[in-house]
């Protein structure tokens, strides 16, 4: 090997290294900012039980809980929530507008090529809400997209709207809903004929709504079940492994499942699942 690449090669190595021996201050330099702003900021889209803000403006809901216990663990003491159109909490998190999305944002290999994700946390399935009796005879986003006058509500940048398009409901079939309330009074003036959501967000809707011309489908044929994480940016990912840390620690303990289980999350699905299989690959 001539001079120069040998150079070229130890200035390389040298490189590496530092970037190696950077990784735990560059871990300790976001949390240090956060331990000196006294708080998170999270991104949340309040919808219950995923995420909820009361009247009175307390945050609730299982991911901000889990990321509120975890923090506080990490030495930051509370969390500060931003409610967030799902398809605008990847941007507002790269753009600095939020530390870390907190909401049951669905791990997916699209996002996980976006963000950092913490290892699984709220686990469900897919459903929508339909009139009582199923009158269309809904299944699928599939038998959606067959009936020609059938439109979907779903929320903006989220999954199910994504998965009505890639069943082929046209676009202008695919009604964007920005929040739980505003859907169910779509659906109950007959202006979609399907409210989608995961499963446990139909329920409390459904529940508080307590609407006998309604019903829920679940699950959605041909869909999976997901699981969301905590989504850090790429460069805190030195952040996100601490925040992994505690959350093991938690699963082991008991913790995690006295936090999620109340919501209706299963502790045992998010801890049978990882990180890697959801993004299918590493992350
Ligand atoms: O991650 C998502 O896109 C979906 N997650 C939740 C908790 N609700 C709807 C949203 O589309």
């Amino acid at each position: 090997m001539n001079l120069s690449n040998a150079l070229r090669m130890t200035a390389g190595l040298g490189l590496v290294a530092a970037a190696l021996s950077a990784a735990p201050a560059l871990a300790e330099d976001a949390l240090a900012k956060l331990k000196a702003q006294g708080f998170a900021r999270v991104a949340i889209a309040n919808e219950p039980p995923f995420t909820a803000v009361a009247a009175d403006g307390k945050v609730s809901g299982a991911a901000p809980d889990v990321a509120r216990e975890i923090f506080k663990k990490l030495g930051v003491g509370d969390i500060v929530a931003s409610i967030s159109e799902y398809g605008a909490m990847i941007p507002g998190l790269k753009a600095g507008r939020h530390d870390v999305i907190t909401a049951g944002l669905f791990m997916k290999p699209e996002r996980c090529a976006a963000v950092s994700y913490s290892e699984p946390i709220l686990c469900d399935a897919e459903a929508m809400l339909v009139k009582k009796g199923n009158p269309k005879g809904f299944k699928s986003y599939g038998d959606i997209a067959k009936d020609s006058e059938a439109k979907v509500g779903a929320p903006g940048g989220g999954t199910e709207e994504k998965l009505a398009l890639e069943a082929g409901v046209p676009r202008d079939r695919v009604i964007v809903v920005p929040d739980g309330q505003s859907g169910l009074k779509m659906l109950q003036d007959g202006r979609i004929d399907a409210y989608s959501l995961p499963v446990l967000s139909l329920n409390a809707l459904a529940m508080k709504a307590n609407d006998p011309s309604l019903e829920i489908i679940a699950p959605v044929e041909n869909t999976p079940v997901y699981c969301d994480g905590a989504a850090f940016r790429k460069e805190d990912v030195a952040l996100r492994d601490a925040f992994d840390v505690e959350l093991k620690k938690m699963k082991e303990n008991g913790e995690f499942a006295k936090l999620i289980e109340p919501y209706g999350f299963s502790a045992k699905a998010a801890m049978s699942t990882s990180r890697d299989k959801l993004c299918g690959g590493p992350n």
